[in-house]
Parts: structure tokens; C-alpha cells; sequence
């Protein structure tokens, strides 16, 4: 909790609607402060209009300088890059702007566990929150995975676990969290950064109050720049959290201490193995009672949307790994897959400045059609001898419906975002999930 940040604020501009800027207003109505509250969004069509209070006014489609440099306190949405014009002109005539997380972390005293990284946050954060529940704390989860931070504050937990992508933390600096942990770093959202090292440092600031920093010891770009304590986890070095073996059985072990073996988690991929060792160290942490949480850890099925088995027809399994965004989660992906047949790989949409040239080798071993498609289609097509471009996931299933053969998999890992044609990736999952139905049917 920070003391008195309110002090001199009364007029409060919130930057982009959607779930965070309703959660912001929300909360800012809630604290019956009597703000002078009002909304900018620059989209035409604004999500959440029909739910924001009628009391607050809403300029959309630009802009409104004149809002943004009478403000107080600017809080923006994580989707709106600090680089903007008018967010670097409200910052130069000295306006603090912040994000939600930064508004949550005013507020919150109780304990909070941190996750950033990659890939793998939402999976870890679900995880951890159904293995603390487990082990019988009230836990309220929430942040990038999908529900704001600031709507958690309305339930006193005794814990909180947030997932923080890089977005929100470039807006944060006062989170105290009780442990935090950088999963991985690879190439993602260059649309928006500079450099990787830019992306990087936005990620490291999930340390900067953290009492506890765990790091990946296989990903050196995971750790503090500052000479700070960390404690390491690993799949293949000898460190705080690792996975060691015994008489040929692979075990999860805290500190020297075996707590389970890698093969009883139901969850498949050796990236699952990784995610399962951050959860345990993750729970390590904020010592609390891992033997009873086990049963939910080794059972837990995971999210929707990754690497999920949404059917499987006549031999015919057909995966929706619709979350996979970037080249890092569809590698991991096709490296965790065991088949018999022909792989159908849909890839494409916004490929955010990625080079997916690392995919052409991972091709190569496998019996492959690839399948390109949307807005960024293009930049899969040398990949694989075998490419063919489409518009849309819909021509695809369409196209590769009279092929298919017992063995083989149908496989959605876009390594790219999905809004030149989705609302979201939970969107695009649910269009192919769909497909694969009706051809069932
Ligand atoms: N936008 C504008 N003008 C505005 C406001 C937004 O152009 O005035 C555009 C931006 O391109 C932005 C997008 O709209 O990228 C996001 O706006 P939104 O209304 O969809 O945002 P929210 O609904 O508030 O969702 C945000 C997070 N979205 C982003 O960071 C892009 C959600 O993460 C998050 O779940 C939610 O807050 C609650 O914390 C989504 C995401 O894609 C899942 N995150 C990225 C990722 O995981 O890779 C970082
Ligand atoms: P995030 O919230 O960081 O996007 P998710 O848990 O939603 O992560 O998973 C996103 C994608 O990354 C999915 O395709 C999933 O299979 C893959 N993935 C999950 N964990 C890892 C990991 N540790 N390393 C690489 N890829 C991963």
C-alpha cells in the first residue's frame, strides 16, 4: 500500500476502454473520492461503451489533448504504448501516468505473487491459483489472463496471483509482491519495442519490489540487471528448483527436497514440466502446505486454447492451440507433439514483426502441409515446400476436410496475434473448434 498517492489528484483521465479502463472507472466510482472522471478511446468502436457508467464522459476516435494536459493522473491501458505522442506530451508537461496495476498496488496489502514472461503466464498463473486454493487459501487471480486486477480488490483474499505482461509493468512501479518470476524471454510484440532489449527491461521491472526474484537458469535473459538475490529454477542445471533423477525417475525438486515425479502431472510437453517446477517453487515461496495441493497439481488439465484436444474423429486429433501468439509457443508445441500421420499446421494472422525463419529446420523432421493464412500469411510461405496460402481459417478446414486420414493432426498454432480478423485468440480457437465440429457432424 502506498501512502496518500491520492493526495493531489481530482481529475482523472483513464486512456482505452475495454475491461481495464471499465475496471479503472469502476473503481475510481467505487472509492467515492468525487473524481472528476472521463474516457478517451481512439477506436471508433469502442468495447465496453454499453457498460461505462453514464455519468462519466467518453471522447472516442481520437485523442482529446485538452483532456489529457488538464488531467491530474493519466491511467492508461495496457494497450496503449507509452511511446504515443500524446502519452509522451501529458508526460513532458509533468501529468503522472500509470497503469491499473500500478492503481491495484496503491491499494493492496495483502500478499502478491507475480508471474511475467513469454510464454507460459497464463498456464502458471491458473495453476498456482487452483494449487493454492487447494492447499486452502482464499485466492483471487487475475490481470493479463483476462480479469483486471482492480476488480479483485472487491474480494479480500488472503493472496493474490497476477499475470503481468510486459505492457502493464512498463506502467508499474510500486507492486510489492512476495515473490515474483520471470518464466522466459523470447522474440514477441516488436511492433511495439525498439529492441529485445527494450521488451526485456520492461519484463525486469516485475523485481524491482519483489521480496522474493526467481529466474529460468536455461533462459539467461530472465535475470535482474541490478545486483539482486534471485533464486533459479531449471529443467537441466542443478539449481534451487530443478528436475532431478533416481533410478531412471524424474523428480520436481524444492531446495534438495523430491516432491513429485515429472511423469504424474497429466498436463503433456516438456514445457508443461517447466510451467509445474515454476508452480511448485511459486508455492515453495509463500510457504504454504505443497502435500496438500498436490492432488490439484498433478490433475490440473490446463486452459483452453493451448494445445487442446478439442476432438478426435476417427483417429483424427484436431488441436487448438490458438494462444500460441508468437514463434516461441509454436515451437514448443511442435516440439511436444507425438503423431502418426500427416501434421495440418494453420499458421498466420499478426505476425507483430516476428522473423519465423527458426520454424524452417522443426519443419523439415516432420510430415508436414502447412497452412498459411491472414493478414501475415506471406511470411510463412518459404518455411516449407510444402506451404499453400489461404485467407481464412475457414477455407483451410474446408480445403484439407477430404485429405485427412486416420493418424493424422489437425493442428491451429498461429504463432501470430489474431486481430487483422478475430476479436481475440479465444475467438479464433472457438471459429476452429467449431469447424472441427461440424465436420463431425
Ligand atoms: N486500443 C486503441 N486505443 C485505445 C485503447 C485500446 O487503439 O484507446 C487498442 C490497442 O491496440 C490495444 C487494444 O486496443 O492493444 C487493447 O485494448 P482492449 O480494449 O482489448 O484492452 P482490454 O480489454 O483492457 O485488455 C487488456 C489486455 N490487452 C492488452 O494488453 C492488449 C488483456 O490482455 C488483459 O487480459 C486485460 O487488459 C485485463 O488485464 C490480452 C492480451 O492480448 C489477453 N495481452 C497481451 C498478451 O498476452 O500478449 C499483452
Ligand atoms: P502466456 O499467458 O504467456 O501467453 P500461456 O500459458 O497462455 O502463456 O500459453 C501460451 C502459448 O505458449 C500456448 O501455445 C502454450 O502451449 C505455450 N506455452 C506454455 N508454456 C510455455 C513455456 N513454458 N514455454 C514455451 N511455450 C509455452
Amino acid at each position: 500500500m502506498v501512502a496518500n498517492p491520492w493526495q493531489n489528484v481530482k481529475k482523472v483521465v483513464v486512456v482505452g476502454l475495454g475491461v481495464t479502463g471499465l475496471s479503472v472507472v469502476n473503481y475510481l466510482l467505487r472509492k467515492q473520492n468525487n473524481f472528476e472522471i472521463r474516457v478517451i478511446d481512439t477506436r471508433e468502436n469502442v468495447p465496453g461503451r454499453e457498460r461505462l457508467s453514464s455519468s462519466v464522459p467518453l471522447h472516442n476516435g481520437s485523442f482529446n489533448l485538452d483532456w489529457l494536459l488538464n488531467a491530474d493522473l493519466v491511467v492508461t491501458n495496457p494497450g496503449i504504448a507509452l511511446a504515443t505522442p500524446e502519452i509522451q506530451q501529458v508526460l513532458a508537461s509533468g501529468i503522472p501516468v500509470v497503469g491499473d496495476i500500478e492503481l491495484f498496488a496503491w491499494d493492496n496489502d495483502k500478499p502478491v505473487i507475480a508471474i511475467t514472461g513469454s510464454n507460459g503466464k497464463s498456464t502458471v498463473t491458473d495453476w498456482t491459483g487452483q494449487a493454492l486454493s487447494a492447499a486452502g487459501l482464499d485466492v483471487a487471480v487475475g490481470g493479463n489472463i483476462g480479469v483486471p486486477a482492480l476488480d479483485l480488490l472487491q474480494h479480500q483474499a488472503d493472496i493474490y496471483v497476477l499475470e503481468l505482461s510486459s505492457f502493464q509493468l512498463e506502467t508499474t512501479s510500486s507492486l510489492k509482491s512476495k515473490v515474483a518470476v520471470f518464466l522466459n524471454l523470447s522474440e514477441d510484440h516488436m511492433d511495439r519495442y525498439r529492441s529485445m532489449d527494450d521488451y526485456r527491461n520492461a519484463k525486469l521491472r516485475i523485481f524491482d519490489n519483489a521480496d522474493v526474484r526467481i529466474v529460468n537458469a536455461d533462459d539467461i535473459a530472465t535475470y535482474p540487471l541490478k545486483d539482486s538475490s534471485y533464486l533459479e529454477f531449471s529443467l537441466d542445471k542443478k539449481t534451487d528448483f530443478a528436475v532431478t533423477t533416481q533410478d531412471d525417475v524424474e523428480f520436481f525438486t524444492l531446495q534438495g527436497k523430491k516432491v513429485l515425479s515429472t511423469s504424474e502431472i497429466s498436463l503433456v510437453g516438456r514445457h508443461n514440466v517447466s510451467n509445474c517446477l515454476v508452480v511448485l517453487a511459486l508455492l515453495h515461496s509463500v510457504g504454504v502446505d505443497i502435500e496438500r495441493a498436490l492432488p490439484v497439481i498433478k490433475s490440473y488439465s490446463g486452459l483452453t486454447h493451448r494445445c487442446q484436444v478439442v476432438l478426435d474423429n476417427g483417429g483424427i486429433k484436431w488441436v487448438n492451440d490458438s494462444k500460441a501468439t508468437n514463434l516461441a509457443s509454436t515451437k514448443a508445441a511442435l516440439t511436444g507433439l507425438r503423431m502418426e500421420g500427416k501434421l495440418f499446421l494453420l499458421v498466420g494472422g499478426v505476425s507483430k514483426g516476428a522473423d519465423f525463419s527458426e520454424l524452417a529446420p522443426i519443419l523439415k523432421n516432420l510430415n508436414v502441409q502447412l497452412c498459411c493464412f491472414g493478414q501475415d500469411g506471406d511470411a510463412f510461405m518459404s518455411l516449407h515446400p510444402s506451404a499453400k496460402r489461404f485467407e481464412s481459417i475457414n477455407e483451410i478446414i474446408h480445403w484439407i476436410s477430404g485429405q485427412m486420414k486416420r493418424g493424422d493432426v489437425v493442428m491451429l498454432s498461429p504463432a501470430c496475434a489474431s486481430f487483422d480478423q478475430f476479436k481475440n485468440f479465444m475467438a479464433r480457437g472457438d471459429e476452429f473448434t467449431e469447424l472441427a465440429r461440424s465436420l463431425d457432424s
